[in-house]
């Protein structure tokens, strides 16, 4: 039978997505291939695939995977480890492995072939995944490291960046493999021979490294030689080494634990583990180091060849075996950061006689590469910063204490070419000085780190503005990733706060395949949580912040939700629902007051103040009250918890959740529901719209309700948003559903204060902080801050473009495609790659016409929702839709709703 399938194999661990994605296809059109396989320590990695055809209706019927410990036995169908047979499932996602036992180190093939009610696929390419290291007794290597006299560890801790070395032979065996296992704390890069192993940056992934200490495997096969080779190494501080003492977490001095094992043809093995017979120095070229102040680099130290064999070591201190880090070491699951684009700078002047500005045109996240030429000794200083001042010189006010500068020493004569390895600044300007003449454009190159990820969503429409927003959410989002979500990138700050990413994670989805990392974190707040339940607003807790509220540790619950809803994985919920839970039951215990959760800590964050020069506002009629916000949220995450516990399988837990609902519910509504006026305590918008989103809100009162919150956001702030990071989460969504997309809109593309359109129109290329983040006190005023959009990226993906889960769907299995033609906006282009395969909504408005392209990946369907004119649909539409392959189904107001099957469809109706 001619194949028609194109089948994607991703395998994933069993919290997260890992390993190695293998894009086949039977023709071959793609090869797009992930790299970075990921060591696995999980004894059932989930594997999931994609089915790709032209022809439409593809369901999948059954599936067969194949899992051996060779190519070549994969290649002759024999699946030794694992052969499912014919599976009668439609489940082409997490497939949990069942196969053998799987021990340290082995390497797995695999692949799969699926039926499907179209005809049965070729088998896909193979893809593979490797076992990490299960048992600590795999573990030869010991920690190594020492302090050195130059560490200085009060206040702006300065601590230079270690260089261990260790030469070693090989005999004239040829090698079949060779891999190597480290950590390096806080940071390491690695080298053998002299050549960098892999394309990852400040690696490893930041954890709470009392808990867990994440290592990183490479297949080094390649690097090696017969005879003399040599390991290098090099340390930074990272999150290890305190930034600042006190204040910020400190664990201990740089070390690392690494372990080459290399296997020869005939079976004979040799291991090469760090231990004390490693040389170290802290001489090297790269001296202190931090993600707040930045890094010092002494080219004049460089030390030719120290990461070859041969070198002169005699001067290097022999390491020491170290304490352990404390935490679990464990495979890194998600993906390290690296180098994800360039920018070229726009602009460079001259501020002051020697001052150079460096405008790089974007506001962005990661560090400055040049190109210099000078005398040995010339010293060069580059000082970052998101803004300027009015004289043209940098502004660093709101950089607080940190001093976000490099430090550059020419070795002379030739050109050198730099760019630093263990720091990190959020900018978009740099002032450079020390320079003997005016450098020229063509020498810089900014290079944007964050962790990899594919950017899974595009999002383009007719009206700029939008598109303008979306561009600055998208490089704050991608900014902001570094192993966490940390709130800003600049300041001295840069943590993992939980409130800033609630609902913002669902819209970030969209863009970006987010799943790993949100997993990763989630285990984070879980390291996080404290003995008695308390769940902290900062994970990892490099701050020890825990104030107990609903809105922030209830990113926690949200998030988890959120994976579940738009990757279809609900592992993170089964792991984590005892933590979970424990911490539902602690707030409730020590806060709960006749049903009403009485405690809140940050309100409705940064909500627009009375005047421009306040961060929190002081006027209590746009306060919402605590209790207000801790009951919605409690009220909200009960119910999710509902839904986890029977997830979990645990059916009274949920029935419990879901009676505690009630009665909160009940309690709120008698409290705060003011019947006579239809709304709730103050009347703020956040108080309204939160009632009203959480379901809490009784049938009779949901017009009022929502009349008031039209009312407030017209006639008191004329068509602006008024609430700070917890409104803002249900906001957009919450117009669009109760009929108002024109005020959504409106809200979305205004200019003027307090708007995302305002910070456009003063200058922003990201989002800020604050809505008043021009004129407001520089203590708080990040330029790259993405807690205030909101529920934006999530309604302009599934309100204006139209993509989302149907109803009880999750992954996007059945999609919903129901787009909001509001005027104003003459098309829409949305599209979203899904575990499934590409999800498509393309809307444009034409002579009065509405001409709408989607695409539903194979294995799914969806629910489409085609705008008409008058609540009816034109009989000859509706046939022309039929015969494109769709059902009819009813008409919802002014949509026609179909379903259809995979495949992609020309729609055209009149409105
Ligand atoms: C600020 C952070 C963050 C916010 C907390 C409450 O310092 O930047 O965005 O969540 O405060």
């Amino acid at each position: 039978m001619k194949n028609i399938f194109f089948i994607c194999l991703f395998l994933s661990m069993s919290l997260a997505v890992s390993g190695k994605k293998a894009q086949v296809s039977i023709s071959c059109l793609k090869t797009e291939m992930l790299v970075n396989p990921q060591n696995i320590d999980c004894p059932s990695p989930r594997l999931s695939w994609e089915i790709l055809s032209d022809v439409r209706d593809v369901r999948q019927v059954s599936y067969h995977i194949l899992v051996s410990t060779s190519l070549e036995k994969l290649n002759r169908e024999e699946g030794d480890l694992w052969d499912t047979g014919d599976v009668a499932s439609d489940q082409s996602a997490y497939i949990s492995y069942g196969g053998d036992m799987l021990d340290s180190r082995i390497q797995c093939y695999w692949k799969v072939r699926v039926k499907t009610n179209k005809g049965i696929s070729a088998w896909s390419e193979p893809a593979s995944w490797e076992m990490g290291l299960l048992h600590p007794s795999d573990w030869q290597a010991v920690w190594i490291g020492r302090a050195f006299p130059q560490d200085k560890l009060e206040g702006n801790t300065r601590v230079p960046a270690r260089y261990l070395r260790k030469p070693f032979n090989l005999n004239s065996k040829k090698v079949r493999k060779a891999t190597l296992y480290i950590c390096g704390l806080g940071f390491y890069e690695t080298y053998i021979n002299g050549k960098k192993i892999g394309d990852q940056v400040l690696a490893p992934t930041p954890t709470d490294y009392s808990k867990s200490v994440k290592y990183n495997r490479f297949d080094v096969t390649g690097q090696l030689l017969k005879g003399a080779n040599a390991i290098g190494v090099i340390l930074g501080n990272g999150r290890y080494t305190s930034m600042r003492m006190p204040g910020v977490r400190h664990f201990d001095v740089p070390k690392m634990i690494a372990q080459l094992e290399v296997y020869y043809e005939d079976g004979e093995k040799r291991v090469i583990a760090s231990d004390a017979s490693w040389k170290i120095t802290a001489e090297g070229p790269i001296g202190t180091n931090n993600e707040f102040d930045g890094e010092e680099y002494d080219a004049r130290k460089e030390m030719p060849g120290w990461n070859t064999y041969p070198f002169d070591d005699t001067k290097w201190l022999q390491a020491e075996v170290v304490s352990l880090p404390g935490g679990k070491l464990e495979a890194q699951l998600n993906r390290n950061m690296k180098v994800m684009d360039t920018v070229k700078p726009i602009g460079i002047t001259e501020s002051a006689p020697g001052v150079y500005i460096l405008d790089m045109g974007q506001n962005m996240v990661g560090w400055l590469r040049m190109k210099v030429k000078g005398q040995s000794g010339d010293t060069l200083k580059l000082r970052f910063a998101e803004l300027l001042q009015k004289d043209g010189s940098i502004y660093t006010a709101n950089l607080r204490t940190a001093h976000s500068a490099d430090t550059y020493i020419l070795k002379g004569n030739s050109m050198e070419e730099w760019q630093p390895t263990f720091t990190y600044h959020g900018f978009r300007f740099v002032e450079l000085t020390g320079f003997r003449e005016k450098p020229s454009l063509s020498d810089f190159e900014g290079q944007v780190i964050y962790d990899e990820m594919e950017t899974t969503g595009n999002l383009e429409t007719s009206d700029p503005m939008i598109n303008r927003i979306y561009k600055n959410a998208y490089w704050g989002i991608r900014g902001n990733y570094r192993g966490m979500p940390t709130d800003c990138p600049q300041r001295d700050e840069r943590m993992g706060w939980l409130g800033d990413r609630a609902v913002g994670s669902q819209g970030e989805s969209y863009i970006f395949n987010n799943h790993l990392l949100y997993a990763k974190w989630l285990d984070d707040i879980e390291q996080a949580q404290k003995e008695n339940g308390a769940v902290p607003d900062v994970a990892p807790n490099y701050w020890d912040v825990c104030t107990d509220n609903m809105t922030w540790p209830g990113a926690y619950l949200i998030i988890a939700n959120m994976l579940y809803d738009q990757f279809g994985d609900k592992q993170p919920i089964i792991k984590h629902y005892p933590s979970m839970k424990k911490w539902m039951r602690y707030m409730k215990d020590k806060y709960m007051v006749d049903h009403i959760m009485t405690k809140d800590n940050f309100g409705d964050w940064c909500m627009p103040p009375e005047s421009p020069e306040l961060i929190h506002s002081k006027d209590p009629s746009r306060i919402t009250e605590a209790a207000v916000l801790g009951t919605t949220f409690y009220y909200y995450l009960s119910n999710l918890m509902v839904r986890f516990a029977a997830l979990a399988g645990y059916p009274q837990d949920a029935e419990d959740f879901r009676k505690e609902s009630e009665l909160v519910k009940e309690a709120f509504n008698s409290k705060y529901l003011h019947t006579e006026l239809g709304y709730y305590s103050n009347n703020t918008v956040t108080a309204n719209i939160l009632s009203l989103r959480f379901g809490m809100v009784p049938e009779a009162y949901k017009e009022v309700v929502f009349r008031n919150i039209v009312e407030k956001t017209t006639k008191d702030f004329n068509g602006h948003v008024s609430t700070g990071l917890v409104g803002i989460q249900q906001l957009m969504r919450g117009l669009s559903d109760y009929g108002r997309t024109d005020l959504a809109y409106r809200i979305a593309t205004n200019r003027t204060y307090p708007s995302w359109g305002y910070m456009v129109d003063n200058g922003a290329t990201t989002i800020w902080e604050l809505w008043n983040g021009n004129t407001a006190d520089p203590a708080m005023n990040s330029a790259n801050h993405v807690m205030l959009l909101g529920d934006l990226i999530v309604w302009a993906y599934g309100y204006l473009g139209g993509i989302s889960n149907a109803p009880g769907s999750v992954g996007f299995k059945q999609i919903q495609l129901k787009p909001y033609p509001v005027d104003g906006l003459d098309f829409v282009n949305t599209s979203f790659h899904s575990i499934y395969g590409e999800v498509r909504s393309h809307w444009k408005k034409e002579d009065g016409s509405f001409c709408w392209d989607i695409s539903v990946p194979c294995n799914t369907s969806a629910l489409v929702y085609v705008p008409v004119a008058d609540k009816s649909i034109d009989p000859k539409e509706k046939k022309r839709i039929v015969g494109e392959g769709g059902t009819f189904l009813r008409m919802e107001g002014s949509y026609a709703v179909f379903s259809f099957p995979s495949g992609s469809y020309q729609l055209k109706t009149r409105l």
